[in-house]
């Protein structure tokens, strides 16, 4: 029996650099729609959706979303979502018909509220709205709690 003792190890690590939450302070994934805690048109016309990230019963965590299109519709919500493949609908419902607001599958800005006061500290905005991926930048702190140079973290 001959033992061989080759142990050629060659190990490559493939770094591929992509910005990462390092420098985009609480920037999160947007949890699963159905996990929200409301939803309302923002001033902006676009649509919010809160999440309370750490279930503490107070919103934290906010996307805003361009509205597509918007309409009253005696359909059901089943019915328009199948019109609108892969873009989350959301619906108003009235006597006799719904009010609809079909938006982006992704959100445009992604926003926090560190201290859950109601005002956002920290927005992020993803001009692709591909998701968060790295490639969203800072876009401003309605608050004040942080400055365009990240002096406050
Ligand atoms: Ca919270
Ligand atoms: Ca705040
Ligand atoms: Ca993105």
């Amino acid at each position: 029996m001959k033992y061989f003792k080759t142990c050629i190890t060659i190990i490559v690590f493939l770094i591929f650099l992509t910005p990462t939450a390092w420098s985009s302070p609480y920037l999160t994934p947007e949890p699963p729609l159905a996990s929200q805690m409301n939803w309302d048109l923002s001033p902006s016309g676009m649509l919010r959706i809160s999440y309370d990230l750490d279930f503490n019963g107070k919103a934290d965590f906010h996307t805003l979303r361009v509205v597509v299109t918007s309409f009253y519709s005696d359909q059901t919500v089943m019915e328009i979502g199948a019109n609108f493949p892969n873009l989350p609908v959301f619906y108003t419902p009235y006597e006799s018909q719904s009010f609809y607001y079909v938006a982006t599958a992704q959100p445009l800005f992604y926003s926090f509220d560190v201290d859950e006061d109601g005002t956002w500290d920290i927005m992020y905005k993803d001009i692709s709205k591909d998701s968060v991926n790295g490639n969203e930048v800072f876009y401003e702190s309605p608050s004040g709690m942080f400055t365009n140079d990240f002096n406050n973290f």
